[in-house]
């Protein structure tokens, strides 16, 4: 039994994601915890919102909430659509947690004791009204270049012109509408990623089985030269991680926190600790899966993430990591995504486009997004969701193959011999066919989820489940059982038991359909067909079941038009 540590991205706190945010970490994260929990491994599966930065505090202004409160709020939120979609997080934590607070405040003290951090002092806008250093985007002005009057001090909104606050003419606080504003000398850290050079290099460089996405856009960082400059680490907002060495104040750096990419991943632990903090359990309990020297030798630590957060993944937070000089796991194995376009253009979370985690559950149930995002994950380049192909993909793979057969084998089998697991005859050679067909498959998508490539272990379950269909299209028990109604019998009891195979086998894609399954089974037999001939023996002659409801519905054309009409615009 190998122990897996699982992490997704943590989704920013600020609004709902859309489907394109869900393919590119947490659906296949989950697919993958699944499935290593089926195959008998201890899996730590775990994942957070993203509640600290400028956009919470912008967003939280927007709603006109405090920001605590806004993201207390928006955490139960994600939550609730989180378990929509049967993510199977063993948590889902906040990065605002208190346990983020303290490991964040550690790995800064331990870094800055071994020489990773460097204080700049730096000349930044403060606001006397307001009383505080304003970020950028935090004061507002007019264009010098197109003279719209709302521009902020980033970037104008109007003309696209990338600002700094000091080109604004007539400039302002965001906040209070001050105009008195001043450039103050203020510092901040700065951690030293290229001190670390070396040893990120020597790590990326003995990660010879990464994905190619990973290793390249890593490589390209490391080397360009721009990558792995010194990163600012501190931000003059209210709202974070307040600067602390440890448990000791910092000098200088009274009323900053720290920037949000620092303490994100580093709420990856932070979460496993709110985990047995949340469970009633101790400190070992989650150090041993993040402490080398407390057991977590022997884990496997797996993350999935979009390509923009790779960076992250393999400079900023090893970099941490590494400069801690302490025993903490680092990463065995990063799996990325490529974006998921919609319909022609980009999902969009500012513009409102595309669709979004709540709609996609008011139309229809996970399962149904489950198993198109996943058997189109963006892997080897971007993907595209359109509703005809998503129609395409429900009725045919869904509906008409894994539903149909389904259904067609209890009918059949309520009809002719009760519904129950017939008794009796033997199969022939057409069986003998399908089961060294199904012996091949199954162990090809074991392969390919063990691999982690989702696309391929898509169309091999989806190849699985036409194999069965096409068997008893050919078998054809509803002919046979006129003259030989024990052949049909043992054809029969055969497709059942294959409901039953089927339902494990599907069960990281689709959850509520395979509990469907075996529910109607009327077993919680979830063992793993290791042993094919014998996972098509498992229920026995005499085994009650009950012949289930339509397992999924086919998309109408008016249906779908309604749905690619509703969506088409942007969401407001
Ligand atoms: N919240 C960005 C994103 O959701 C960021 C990821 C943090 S992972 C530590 O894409
Ligand atoms: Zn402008």
């Amino acid at each position: 039994m190998a122990r897996i540590l699982i992490t997704s991205a943590i989704p920013y706190i600020n609004g709902i994601k859309h489907l394109g945010n869900l393919v590119g970490s947490q659906l296949p994260a989950d697919l993958i915890a699944r499935y290593r929990r089926a195959r008998g491994d201890e899996v730590m599966f775990i994942c957070a919102t993203d509640e600290h930065g400028t956009p919470a505090e912008l967003a939280a202004a927007k709603a006109g909430q405090p920001v605590a409160d806004y993201c207390a709020e928006m955490h139960a939120v994600q939550k609730a659509l989180s378990d929509g979609f049967r993510l199977s997080f063993d948590h889902f934590g906040r990065s605002s947690s208190a346990r983020n607070r303290a490991l964040t405040q550690h790995f800064a003290g331990r870094l800055a004791e071994n020489g990773f951090i460097r204080e700049v002092s730096e000349r930044q806008v403060y606001s006397p009204a307001d009383g505080r250093f304003l970020p950028d985007r935090y004061i507002e002005g007019t264009c010098p270049n197109c003279g719209y009057d709302k521009a902020r001090g980033d970037q104008c909104e109007n003309c696209t012109k990338q600002l700094d606050p000091t080109d604004l003419i007539e400039p302002r606080s965001a906040i209070s509408g001050s105009t008195d504003l001043e450039v103050r000398e203020t510092k901040h850290l700065y951690l030293r990623q290229s001190a670390l050079r070396d040893d990120l290099e020597a790590w990326i460089e003995s990660k010879t089985d990464w994905p190619v996405l990973t290793t390249s856009i890593a490589k390209k960082w490391l080397n360009d030269g721009d990558g792995l400059q010194d990163r600012g680490i501190t931000r003059d907002l209210d709202w974070g991680v307040p600067v602390k060495k440890g448990d000791e104040d910092w000098p200088g750096m009274e009323g900053k926190v720290f920037y949000v990419w620092f303490d994100a991943p580093i709420e990856y632990i932070a979460a496993t600790a709110e985990w047995a903090d949340a469970n009633g359990l101790d400190e070992a309990a989650w150090r041993r899966w993040w402490r080398t020297d407390e057991g977590a030798g022997d884990v496997t630590y797996i993350q999935f993430m979009g390509k923009d957060n790779v960076p992250f993944h393999t400079l900023s937070f090893p970099a941490t990591i590494m400069g801690s000089r302490e025993p903490w796991k680092l990463v065995d194995y990063i799996k990325s995504f490529n974006y998921l376009n919609y319909d022609g253009g980009q999902f969009s979370t500012s513009q409102g486009r595309g669709v979004f985690m709540d709609q996609a559950l008011s139309i229809l149930p996970a399962d149904y997004w489950r198993w198109w995002l996943l058997s189109h994950a963006p892997e080897n380049s971007d993907s595209e969701f359109t509703w005809e192909n998503f129609q395409a993909s429900v009725n045919k793979d869904l509906a008409d193959v894994l539903g149909n057969f389904v259904s067609r084998v209890t009918k059949f089998c309520r009809s002719k011999f009760g519904e129950e697991v017939p008794a009796g005859g033997r199969t022939g050679e057409r069986a003998a066919a399908l089961i060294e067909e199904l012996i091949d498959r199954i162990r090809a998508y074991e392969g390919h989820m063990d691999a982690m490539e989702v696309r391929k272990a898509a169309g091999e379950l989806r190849a699985i489940w036409v194999a069965g269909n096409e068997y008893l299209q050919s078998a054809a028990p509803w002919s046979v059982v006129k003259e030989d109604p024990e052949r049909a019998a043992a054809m029969v009891r055969l497709a059942l038991n294959l409901i039953r195979v089927y339902a494990v086998l599907s069960e990281p894609f689709i959850p509520d359909a395979a509990a469907a399954m075996l529910a109607a089974l009327g077993t919680d037999d979830r063992s793993w067909p290791e042993d094919v001939p014998a996972a098509l023996a498992a229920l026995p002659p005499g085994h009650a079941f009950a012949t289930p409801d339509v397992l999924f519905r086919k998309i109408a054309d008016e249906e779908r038009e309604e749905w690619q009409a509703r969506f088409a615009g942007v969401r407001t």
